[in-house]
């Protein structure tokens, strides 16, 4: 007896271990960059470069194929993001704005409910972060963060950091992971600058591409011949916008020291005078080849699209690592399997089709975005996704997830369904992804609209100075060439997504115009 007694409690013991660790909650690690394109990561099929760490999340986890910003710009994208909600309803529609700090948030929610929660790296809502229990954001250039050593506002204290911002963020995280309590889960956001404009590449990767020739886009000369005023107004043509200094850095050392007021220059001062050196010596040639002078027309697109190519790759690089540095510190402490890791950006972004640069536009290449996760205790390795989702989306999902109430208000839909099915589309999923852009008059010049995108169609009205429709039947034309609106062979498709539309506006209470 007296031996079976602890031998009992013993393994009634290892059982509450057993179900407690069943039962554990998950981590969250939410990693966010700052404009990085689908058709930049090659598990996404892009064929410009190579990104292992982000592949390796995809193949042992999930890859959602149709994920759509509902407004493709940052402040916008990430308070759709913390509150699940429109920016109707958030009140941030433009990066004019300033968040509303003391609304509802996920991260609000899953601290209330017991999880440490953090955010480093980009914030870009300009009022103070609430529901963090550590915040370490980016401060300089109205919250777009430097790339070299950038300043911070860490707790509401400011600070300069001496490096480079992805590095530096990706150590921010790991530090705060390593300083947690361990009995309780965390969430942690690692929003990085990179690939922002005006995509300065780590040290380690400046010249990098310098002898690469990348593919050009099938619609890099567009001539807008297919589609409205908004598409031919716009400024934001690597042609005509793309300047030549802060973008193309095409100042030599001597010249930003005679204009110290130079934008390029003060971004170029912070690094360190190394630094400096490596830096002319990869854009003297560059310099000189520009300056020969004996680029024209076309053949100058085609250059410009090859340094901007050679300069934004090289940032998602830092991006890449910095992944991998992040999975491999989680093995290490063993909290890999428990930590549901997400890979995404505010937005898309064109990487010359259309013979752009820039978002905003409800056209494919900005609107959707990666969305890659990571957690094998309840998605199967490998699978893709074709459901719908939105950034609206993320707040619910995480809060289910964590086993947190979804409060009624929140507009988005929980991903769990789909997630823990291997990606299947559960049949009453919905049928389109509601999309509505506000910054205008403003940079770049895009025209306010809104639409929707359905698997195989998109609708879109273009309003404010202007009353255009555009419509794609993106199965006959996936680059959006050719808007079908008003043709008469669309005619009963067109009225089904005019219907579509109106009603998905009224289910999401979107008056605007
Ligand atoms: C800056 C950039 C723009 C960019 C906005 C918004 N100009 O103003 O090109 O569209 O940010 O970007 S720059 O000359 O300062 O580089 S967002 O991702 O933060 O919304
Ligand atoms: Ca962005």
């Amino acid at each position: 007896m007296k031996l079976l007694l602890p031998l009992a409690a013993l393994s009634l013991a290892s059982c509450s271990n057993k179900q407690k660790e069943e039962t554990r909650r998950p981590n969250i690690i939410f990693i966010m960059t700052d404009d990085h394109a689908t058709q930049a990561i090659s598990c996404y099929g892009g064929n410009l470069i190579q990104t292992p760490n982000m592949d390796r999340l995809a193949n042992e986890g999930l890859r959602m194929d149709n994920c759509y910003a509902v407004n493709a710009l940052s402040g916008p994208s990430r308070a759709c993001i913390l509150t699940g909600k429109f920016s109707h309803e958030n009140g941030f529609k433009d990066n004019a704005s300033t968040f509303d700090g003391n609304q509802q948030t996920f991260p609000k929610l899953l601290q209330n409910a017991g999880y440490q929660t953090a955010i480093v790296g980009k914030w870009h809502l300009i009022s103070t972060p609430q529901g963090f229990d550590h915040w370490s954001i980016l401060s300089g250039q109205h919250e777009q963060g430097d790339y070299y050593n950038p300043d911070f506002l860490e707790n509401g204290k400011a600070i300069r950091e001496e490096g480079y911002a992805t590095d530096i963020i990706t150590d921010k995280a790991i530090e705060f992971i390593d300083g947690r309590d361990t009995k309780k889960p965390f969430c942690l956001m690692v929003h990085q600058k990179s690939p922002h404009r005006n995509w300065m590449p780590a040290p380690r990767h400046l010249g990098m591409f310098n002898n690469t020739t990348f593919p050009e886009p099938a619609t890099l000369f567009d001539d807008y011949e297919g589609r409205g005023r908004a598409a031919r107004e716009q400024d934001m043509s690597i042609g005509q916008t793309l300047t030549e200094d802060w973008d193309l850095k095409l100042l030599t050392r001597a010249e930003m020291l005679k204009d110290t007021t130079n934008r390029l220059y003060s971004v170029y001062k912070r690094m360190p005078a190394a630094v400096q050196d490596k830096w002319d010596s990869v854009y003297a040639r560059r310099i000189a080849e520009y300056r020969k002078g004996d680029l024209k027309g076309k053949a100058l697109i085609s250059w410009k699209y090859q340094q901007y190519m050679r300069d934004y790759l090289a940032t998602v690089l830092s991006v890449d690592e910095n992944i991998g540095r992040l999975m491999a510190h989680l093995e290490e402490i063993g909290e890999l399997d428990n930590t549901i890791i997400v890979y995404t950006s505010d937005q898309g972004f064109f990487l010359g089709e259309h013979g752009w640069f820039d978002k905003r536009f409800m056209y494919e290449e900005c609107q959707r975005m990666p969305m890659i996760v990571r957690y094998p205790k309840a998605i199967k390795a490998g699978s893709t996704s074709k459901a719908i989702s939105m950034n609206v989306d993320f707040a619910p999902t995480f809060l289910d997830y964590a086993g947190v109430e979804i409060p009624e208000d929140i507009q988005g839909q929980s991903l769990r369904p789909v997630w823990d099915e291997a990606g299947r589309t559960p049949a009453d999923w919905r049928k389109a992804a509601y999309y509505h852009y506000y910054e205008y008059p403003a940079e770049h010049s895009v025209k306010r609209h809104y639409g929707i995108r359905t698997a195989d169609m998109k609708l879109i009205h273009f309003y404010n100075d202007i009353d255009e429709w555009e419509m794609y039947d993106l199965k006959a034309d996936p680059r959006e060439m050719n808007s079908v609106y008003g043709k008469p062979e669309y005619a009963d498709k067109q009225a089904e997504l005019m219907q579509l539309l109106q009603e998905t506006r009224k289910e999401y209470n979107d008056k605007g115009q």
